[in-house]
């Protein structure tokens, strides 16, 4: 297809593709997702009829503000078209470096198929190997979730914006794990969850039906296949 210069509203335009009229679009969180929102505004204002779901409060404004009508989850979800931090080979991700996946994970959930947007160097051999695994965590038990992090030897950093702790969405924090190269995502998922006070994990393993990839001037999409 042709593409434009930026790679992010080149995924968006691509992703247009899978929008029918009347659907009900769960809408990311982050760069990527959020020009797939612009781009679906553009349409909205050509006349095209749907409804949104948002993944953060920053996501529902920037809809309204371009005129997407925002909906709860009453609706069932055609399809949720996001961004994520990491994809490996299987399709496995890790999401949550914006701080919404407590609600990207209920969204996709809710969705037929989610829609993953991502420019080529987000693809890994091994999940873990770019950046921090974010594991959202009640405040209350942030001195018990850090010790139980630390005794699973992730380096847990309690994220920070202007020197005090990041507040999701949800009245959370986060801790950025570093993990490492994760040899068994499933198992890791396992244990972190099994934490008291955890409230979910960035691994996203078996969510995504489609990657869209962007690499360079060209878009290709790799397809989940069945475990
Ligand atoms: C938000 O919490 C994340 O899961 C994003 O979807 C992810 O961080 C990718 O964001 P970008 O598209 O901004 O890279």
């Amino acid at each position: 297809m042709a593409t434009t210069s930026d790679p992010l509203a080149t995924l968006a335009a691509h992703a247009l593709g899978f929008v029918k009229a009347g659907d009900v679009v769960g809408l990311g969180s982050g760069r990527a997702a959020g020009a797939f929102v612009r781009a679906l505004a553009a349409r909205v204002r050509d006349g095209l009829r749907v409804r949104a779901v948002a993944t953060s409060e920053q996501t529902a404004r920037l809809a309204r503000e371009l005129g997407i009508e925002i909906v709860g989850l009453e609706a069932e979800i055609e399809l949720t078209v996001d961004g994520a931090d990491e994809v490996d080979g299987r399709l496995d991700l890790i999401k949550g470096h914006g701080g919404a996946l407590v609600r990207e994970r209920i969204v996709a959930a809710a969705s037929r198929r989610q829609i993953i947007l991502v420019t080529s160097e987000k693809l890994v051999e091994t999940l873990g190997t770019r950046g921090p695994l974010p594991v959202e965590v009640m405040p209350f038990a942030v001195p018990f979730c850090r010790r139980r992090l630390e005794d699973l030897e992730l380096k847990p950093a309690l994220r920070l914006e202007d020197e005090r702790p990041f507040v999701t969405d949800n009245f959370n924090v986060i801790f950025d794990c570093d993990t490492g190269p994760i040899d068994d995502p499933a198992v890791l998922e396992q244990k972190i969850r099994a934490i008291p006070g955890v409230i979910d994990t960035g691994l996203f393993l078996g969510t995504a039906h489609l990657v869209v990839v962007a690499d360079g001037d060209s878009i290709r999409e790799l397809v989940r296949r069945a475990r």
